[in-house]
């Protein structure tokens, strides 16, 4: 094997990537849709290299095949940690709020966070874990979460982070599906009122044939009792604080893969999408310190979950990238009441806050008087994300929480896209209530009619779609790369599909709409209709089940299950109670129904296809007008559906 060139490219001014008017957003958009090469290759000397990259981008989204800073190496930690420990070693890194209230804050410095992720890359590598292994995690929102993954990607391991609400089934598909080598869990989350116990569902997990695994490293997080198996099962900080803090960052190629994150699509299992190294960095850092607008010595709060692709790119990767002060929260919004949140921001002073509107709509429903004990003046730009910010949540956060003073930033984007792909930038661009707005440069968003024809000009609406590669687009569905290339690359010739239909508005200002396909988004989090519908199909008295979202007033959407039984159900509620139990096992609490009608048939085409979109007319309390009906198989379940809808 050649030697790398070890001479480091190395240019440490990482704040000048900022823009700071629309009107040079609009000078350096043009610029990168122009020269996307020349754009971010100027973006990328920005980082550390231990080798430069050969050539910018090689792609084509036919096989799909897409490469950013071909042959270029470097690891993503040395960016997060080691190059900001002259200049900011002693600024905090993790502000970690705990979800008691009146327990201390616990920080790491940057130099603290080194020193901790080396130590456990040194104890990762002390058990068996190198470069390309998967490492799966199974935790709460506690600082070890994020060492974890760091420390993985220190080494060159693989992360597959999986939120720890998912169910024992859920972990388990997902550690066999990437065959992972370790699992890194905690004993108990603690989270509101709560205490889940971690440990016990890797265990349940790992009794259904997750053979892979050699290794479960437990973070005593609660201290609460935990069994423990023997040579399988070891203590973190056993295996953790012996260990030197120095551990050399394992050379990656841009293209060596960095983590695999599932996510539900329309069809089947969820998918581990999977992001690579360099460009990955790159999108992250870029778009987080332009949209955010982030300042040295800001902090910043990211609300959502680590197990969420929120939780990498702006909890973890872009802010840490940024040598930014990011604040990770282990509690929920309502505890010890509804106005954690604001005290929270009141408490440590945060800048910039970034959360979801599901949570914005659920913390507006509590009243005003939760925010107006608190001091927000802190406060200097508010994020969105997730799904659709309805106006009325806008227009509280804006005002309630920002006093008008903040600029909102409704950042559309996915797990496949890796980094906000439209959004605003801070203060700089003109917002509008419920519209994401422009894309980030680099972004070349389109508006396909059904038949795949791009839509011109503004004042229009259709599918949307990417024309050209970014950094931080997927590479692949782990271990299935054709999977990728039908779920995001066939549709159109040529183009991403997001899976999601948008308007642009007379000012070219892009508002999303939602999801096209059967993917139902409850609060923020995405849900296949099959992904569900299988699970309750598990319930021994289920012979069929159609599952379809209706409009929610705190989730966005709610999940309506309709379901054929064999033999009439007796005790409704005892049914309904099971089919819940069935989702929370196979699944996890998030996917459970909010609505269950027994149904006698599903309205079926003559070709046997679910006509879901009577179902969902029907699930939304709209029976007025269900379309022409006679073609179907069986027209006659339709009224029998609409006279029973649980609406
Ligand atoms: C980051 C994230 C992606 C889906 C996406 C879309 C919806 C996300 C949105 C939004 C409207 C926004 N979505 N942000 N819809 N406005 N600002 O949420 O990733 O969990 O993969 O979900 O969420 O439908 O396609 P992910």
């Amino acid at each position: 094997m050649a030697r790398p060139n070890t001479k480091a490219y190395q240019k440490t001014d990482r704040m000048t990537l900022q823009i700071n008017s629309f009107d040079e957003y609009k000078e350096v958009y043009k610029r990168s849709v122009e020269d996307p090469e020349g754009f971010w290759a100027e973006q990328a000397s920005s980082f550390t290299w231990k080798k430069k990259w050969d050539k910018v981008l090689d792609w084509n989204f036919k096989e799909p095949n897409v490469k950013w800073f071909v042959g270029g190496q470097m690891n993503i930690t040395e960016n997060c940690l080691d190059r900001h420990l002259e200049e900011r070693g002693d600024q905090v890194a993790i502000l970690f709020e705990p979800n008691d209230p009146d327990a201390p804050n616990k920080t790491y410095t940057y130099k603290e966070l080194h020193a901790e992720v080396g130590k456990t890359a040194n104890a990762l590598k002390a058990n068996g874990i190198g470069k390309g292994d998967r490492v799966c995690f199974y935790m709460p929102m506690v600082p070890e979460l994020a060492i974890g993954v760091l420390a993985c990607a220190r080494i060159g391991a693989i992360h597959s982070v999986v939120f720890a609400g998912f169910s024992a089934q859920a972990l388990a598909d997902r550690i066999k599906d990437a065959t992972c080598k370790a699992v890194i869990c905690s004993d108990y989350n603690a989270r509101g009122a709560k205490n889940i116990p971690v440990k016990k569902v890797v265990d349940d997990a790992l009794a259904m044939g997750c053979d892979s695994i050699e290794t479960v490293l437990v973070h005593q997080n609660t201290g609460g009792e935990v069994q423990m198996e023997t040579g399988r099962d070891k203590w973190w900080h056993e295996e953790v604080d012996g260990q030197p803090t120095d551990c050399p960052a394992e050379p990656m190629d841009s293209e060596d893969m960095l983590f695999i994150l599932y996510t539900s699509g329309s069809t089947g299992k969820p998918k581990g999408v999977v992001h690579t190294c360099g460009g990955y960095m790159v999108y992250t850092a870029y778009s987080f310190q332009n949209v955010f607008q982030y300042k040295p010595g800001d902090i910043y709060w990211c609300t959502a979950d680590i197990g969420w692709i929120t939780g990498h790119s702006y909890i973890v990767y872009g802010p840490l990238l940024s040598g930014a002060t990011t604040v990770m929260f282990e509690g929920v919004p309502t505890y010890p009441d509804a106005g954690r949140f604001w005290q929270v921001c009141e408490k440590l002073k945060v800048n910039q806050f970034y959360t979801a509107p599901t949570a914005i709509r659920a913390l507006m429903a509590q009243g005003d008087e939760y925010v107006e004990q608190y001091d927000l003046s802190s406060l200097s730009v508010l994020g969105s994300v997730g799904e659709p910010i309805n106006e009325e949540a806008w227009e509280w956060y804006h005002e309630k929480i920002g006093k008008k003073n903040c600029p909102i930033v409704d950042t559309w984007w996915q797990t496949e896209t890796g980094g906000i792909m439209i959004g605003g930038l801070g203060s700089h661009s003109p917002m509008k209530p419920a519209h994401a707005g422009y894309p980030l440069p680099g972004i070349q968003p389109c508006l396909l009619d059904a038949d795949g024809n791009e839509l011109e000009g503004n004042g229009i609406e259709g599918l949307l779609c990417i024309k050209y590669p970014w950094p931080s687009i997927l590479r692949t569905t782990y271990g299935d790369h054709e999977r990728c290339r039908q779920t995001y690359f066939s549709a159109f010739p040529d183009k991403y599909f997001t899976g999601d239909g948008a308007r642009r508005d007379k000012d070219g200002m892009y508002r999303i709409i939602g999801r096209v396909d059967d993917v139902i988004n409850v609060s923020g989090h995405r849900m296949g209709t099959a992904e569900v519908e299988n699970a309750i199909n598990e319930h021994p008295m289920v012979v069929e089940s159609a599952v379809v979202g209706y409009p929610h007033d705190i989730k966005g959407q709610g999940i309506y299950a309709y379901i054929i039984t064999a033999g009439p159900v007796e005790d409704e509620e005892a049914f309904r109670k099971e089919v819940l139990a069935v989702v929370t096992k196979e699944i996890g609490p998030i996917a459970k129904p909010d609505k269950i009608q027994v149904v006698s048939g599903l309205p079926k085409t003559r070709s046997g296809k679910i006509m879901r979109r009577i179902l969902r007319k029907v699930a939304s309390g709209d029976t007025s007008n269900l379309g022409d009906t006679s073609t179907l198989l069986n027209p006659e379940v339709v009224d029998e559906i609409k006279n029973n809808a649980l609406v």
